[in-house]
């Protein structure tokens, strides 16, 4: 087991809108604020989704490059672009992610249900985001909704071999509405499933069932994802106002399990990219 954990922080996700959640990060200025702050409260990895100007989320290559830069100058964060982008995004734009040419990418092992829409990561495409990410020396990171994702990813390591840097860092997603609820059953079910090539997993809990889901991947050797794409109560009736305020407690945590937040040097190292 880990001696210290890799906090994540999912700061924006793409499914809330700036009109609902004014306090969601969307611009790059607000990105950077959220991103220092989070990464001096024990955050290590950052998964990005980025907006544009009116704050819809997008894939335009020319902001998610920008992007990337403006992280990497003012934190060490591990800066991770997600491929999911949103439902609607194409395949062919959500592969052109990675010529942003971030540290890390997400990568979902499967189609999945996603409330009342539907997230389609089908088996060829999922391949190709495998095999572009060897060929560009991206370190992908393994999303994990559903049971059967796990053997999915089993599928793509024996097709297509180890991740570039060896790395082979799951992330258990837990609650999306129609896929694996956020339970300590569930994740235990799923950690027992991981392929042998694993080198490290963490998890996160959508909703009720997120302090459980974090508190078993603490006790089981996981690390923790947090953050604003997942989650916008910290308690019922209590709204986040700050990525910060879920990375401070996550951080707490982590301490109380005597696995306290990683530095960025175990982070990189944890990652394969030393
Ligand atoms: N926004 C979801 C459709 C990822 O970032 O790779 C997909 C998602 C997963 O958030
Ligand atoms: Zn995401």
């Amino acid at each position: 087991m880990s001696a210290s954990t890799l906090i994540t922080v999912a700061t924006t996700g793409a499914e809330s809108s700036k009109a609902d959640v004014p306090t969601l990060p969307t611009t790059l200025d607000e990105l950077v604020e959220t991103a220092r702050r989070c990464e001096a409260a024990g955050a290590r990895l950052i998964h990005v989704h980025v907006r544009d100007e009116r704050h819809e989320p997008t894939l335009d290559l020319g902001r998610l490059t920008e992007t990337v830069a403006a992280l990497r100058e003012a934190t060490d964060l591990v800066v991770q672009l997600s491929t999911g982008g949103a439902i609607t995004d194409s395949f062919e734009s959500r592969l052109a992610v990675l010529d942003a040419r971030p540290d890390s990418c997400s990568l979902t092992c499967g189609t999945t249900n996603f409330g009342d829409g539907m997230f389609l990561n089908p088996h060829p495409f999922m391949r190709d985001l495998y095999v572009k990410a060897q060929e560009l020396g991206v370190v992908p990171e393994f999303e994990l909704f559903d049971l059967g994702h796990v053997h999915a990813l089993r599928r793509l390591i024996d097709e297509c071999g180890l991740p570039h840097g060896g790395a082979v860092h799951c992330d258990f997603v837990l609650g999306v509405p129609g896929a694996a609820p956020a339970t300590p059953q569930a994740l235990l079910a799923g950690v027992a499933a991981l392929p042998p090539e694993t080198t490290s997993w963490s998890a996160t809990g959508i909703g009720r069932g997120h302090l459980p889901v974090l508190a078993t991947a603490l006790a089981a050797g996981g690390h923790l994802r947090v953050g604003m794409e997942d989650n916008l109560l910290l308690a019922r009736g209590v709204k986040v106002d700050h990525n910060v305020q879920l990375v401070e407690r996550a951080a707490r945590m982590a301490e109380l399990m005597q696995r306290p937040a990683m530095t960025a040097d175990e982070a990189r190292a944890l990652l394969r990219m030393t």
